[in-house]
């Protein structure tokens, strides 16, 4: 894993010019590994209806992916994303080691808490997630900042389903968003109307790399066309403190520094 100091100038520059930095071989990929063994093991724990030892994976809510209902496989091939596992021993260990709290350091301040997570799961077949703001699915208060982390857990390209950023919309307000109107689209997913999404920029990763974002920044992601799995883990981060004015099921604050 990188340097534990925080940002340099140059990506710090970066965020907070376009909204994002992308932090390259940020984590080594025996961990991206062991995190992707270790979700599959929860997956198909809840499937199965067992307890798991090791931190609070059972915490693990496994949402399917809508448009891979009823085909056969493995619990974790039908997953969409798991969410609220940073309680989990190794996906907890990422959220609080100094290599990320250093860099969070610099963007959110020296209290920060982990409020969410998500393991990403982009089954062949699976679609992409349509334009959205994180912000808009954040009632907080301070309303920001809020730092979101994308861990490629395995390579993620255009084709198998990586992220496609709008560099600088950071500024912009939480825009208006609607439910995703795909037939089969997943739970949850909404959409940004109403805004032209030109200058969008993919992000290739490869394993191990980090995109860290701001909350506001538009993204989304494209459909798996390949016959591969792209995973990736997802973290949101908050300062110590902050309130959540509409409390749910996934929100969960654990303080990290
Ligand atoms: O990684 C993906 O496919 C989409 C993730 C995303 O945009 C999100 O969780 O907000």
């Amino acid at each position: 894993m990188r340097f534990t100091d925080g940002l340099t100038p140059a990506e710090l520059g970066h965020y907070e010019q376009h909204g994002y930095v992308k932090l390259a071989a940020f984590a080594d990929p025996g961990r991206c590994r062991a995190m992707l063994d270790r979700v599959v093991e929860i997956t198909r724990a809840q499937a199965e209806g067992t307890k798991l030892a090791g931190g609070a994976g059972l915490a693990g809510l496994v949402l399917p992916e809508s448009n891979l209902a009823g085909r056969p496989g493995r619990p974790e091939e039908l997953a969409s994303k798991v969410f609220t596992l940073h309680r989990d021993d190794i996906f907890g260990g990422f959220a609080s080691s100094p290599e990320v709290t250093g860099v969070l350091t610099g963007l959110i301040g020296p209290r920060i808490d982990c409020f969410l997570s998500q393991f990403i799961f982009k089954n062949p077949g699976a679609w992409g997630q349509p334009w959205h703001q994180d912000s808009y699915y954040f009632a907080f208060e301070p309303a920001r900042p809020v730092v979101g982390m994308s861990l490629a857990v395995t390579r993620a390209t255009t084709e198998n389903g990586c992220l496609y950023v709008l560099p600088g919309s950071h500024r912009e307000p939480v825009h208006e968003h609607v439910p995703d109107s795909r037939p089969g689209a997943n739970y949850g997913y909404v959409e940004i109307v109403g805004r032209a999404m030109s200058g969008a920029e993919a992000m290739p990763m490869e394993t191990g790399d980090l995109l860290v974002f701001d909350s506001h920044l538009v993204h989304r992601s494209s459909d798996n066309t390949t016959d591969g799995l792209r995973a990736a883990m997802t973290y949101h981060f908050a300062a110590t403190g902050t309130r959540d004015l509409q409390p749910g099921v996934v929100n969960d604050f654990v303080t990290v520094t």
